[in-house]
């Protein structure tokens, strides 16, 4: 009988571990799996004599925690790259949302398209990221926006993780924005989700999460707290897209719903910072949406290092405001755009991702976590973020299972 169903030598550890220094740096390492659970973890040389199914001997490679994309939309339909033209010619985000475009043409492409064909586009975009070392990912609705369209986009979501093996958190977004049939009853559709969008699709187990786009371009702050609080009575943690494009208060209201996390964050307040210190919310970097929407206003990161704020970094994959792929390369923005360390911006794709999900037996490589794990040919950790476009990825494990990268 075997201890082990697979141990890893020859490697270098950073775990991520919470006030570990240094990347939770561990040379001439050795990782044990058992059961897709991390079983051991230490110096080879501290290794006990058991036996192991499978001993791979990985030549120096260094493992991490899987990466952790925890902010997506990654299921729509058709793109927008016609709009990132006029854009780059001078139109400006909200100009294309108020005459139809934006958020709106998405969501017209996605009612028309059927579930396999809404399936076949994502599962690339899966696979990209999939690629880059992702082993989980949070992907929200939002392209619906009726009860049909919202079920077929998270089921759609659902069936990714069942073909890739990756695990797929789902956030319900319904109040993105207002669709064609509430047009000037932004109330009314409000009512719709409360009433119906909610109660069924949180009976019908398709959602993780509740999401909203608090925005002047969207919802108000007391149109997203009728949506929180019937989110809240049916169990369901939130999350809040806040203070992107002006301050709307959203961190501040994010965190009066105990949010797992508030998103975006360029013009949140230093009332919304401590009122997210307060109730324990994560703070989500998108470097993506950033860059692509040429914002200059950049989020409070030394207010949110200051008050101890966990900071994830996410894709913020959509066709409108973030057209981005690869976690790795919103890494290597976080560091560049918004001034984290490769080390943050390490832990904001690992550790501080997890917890923008609520997920705690991952993002950080300890006995009993699951046996998510990247490896890297890389001379160092801070090298995921220091080069923009390298192919470092030399293996994933998914609970301790190969996974197929290509
Ligand atoms: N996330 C969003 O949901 C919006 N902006 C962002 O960063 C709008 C996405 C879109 O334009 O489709
Ligand atoms: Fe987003």
């Amino acid at each position: 009988m075997a201890d082990w169903d697979l141990l890893l030598t020859d490697i270098s550890v950073a775990t991520m571990r919470e006030g570990a220094p240094d990347y939770g740096v561990l040379e001439n390492a050795a990782i044990a799996i058992q059961g897709g659970i991390l079983s051991w973890l230490g110096p080879r040389a501290e290794l006990p004599a058991k036996r192991a199914i499978e001993t791979r001997s990985l030549a120096g490679c260094w493992v991490t925690p899987a990466l952790i994309d925890c902010h997506t939309h990654l299921v729509f339909a058709g793109d927008r790259a016609a709009e990132f033209e006029q854009r780059r010619r001078g139109a400006s985000y909200a100009d294309i949302a108020l005459v139809g475009g934006g958020i709106l043409s998405t969501v017209r492409a996605t009612r028309a398209a059927t579930a396999d064909e809404l399936f076949e586009t994502a599962l690339k975009r899966a696979r990209a990221l999939l690629a880059d070392g992702v082993a989980t990912i949070e992907i929200k609705s939002g392209y619906g926006l009726d009860l049909d369209s919202e079920i077929k986009s998270l089921e759609v979501a659902r069936r990714i993780g069942s073909v890739t093996g990756q695990t797929i958190r789902t956030t319900l977004l319904a109040a993105h924005t207002v669709p064609p049939e509430f047009n000037g009853d932004a109330d009314g559709y409000i009512e719709l989700i409360c009433a119906t969008l909610l109660p069924t699709i949180a009976a019908r187990q398709l959602a993780d999460a509740v999401d909203a786009y608090c925005e002047t371009i969207a919802f108000s702050t007391a149109q997203v707290a009728k949506v929180f609080a019937r989110a809240r009575e049916l169990n369901l943690p939130v999350k809040l897209h806040a203070d992107q494009l002006s301050d709307a208060n959203g961190a501040a209201l994010a965190a009066k719903f105990s949010a797992l996390s508030a998103d975006h964050l360029e013009y949140t307040s230093m009332a919304g910072v401590q009122a997210m210190r307060a109730a324990g919310t994560t703070a989500v970097l998108l470097p993506g949406a950033f860059v692509s929407l040429n914002e200059t206003q950049l989020p409070p990161v030394a207010a949110l290092r200051a008050a101890n704020i966990p900071m994830a970094v996410a894709t913020d994959c959509n066709p409108g405001t973030s057209p981005l792929l690869s976690l790795r390369a919103a890494m290597a923005l976080a560091t560049r755009v918004f001034g984290l360390t490769p080390e943050e911006a390490l832990a904001g794709a690992t550790r501080n991702a997890a917890r923008a999900l609520g997920l705690a037996d991952r993002g950080t490589l300890a006995v009993g976590n699951r046996a998510d794990l990247a490896v890297w040919d890389i001379s160092h950790p801070h090298d995921l973020s220091y080069w923009l476009g390298s192919d470092p990825m030399a293996g994933l494990l998914i609970a301790g299972r190969d996974a197929s990268l290509r």
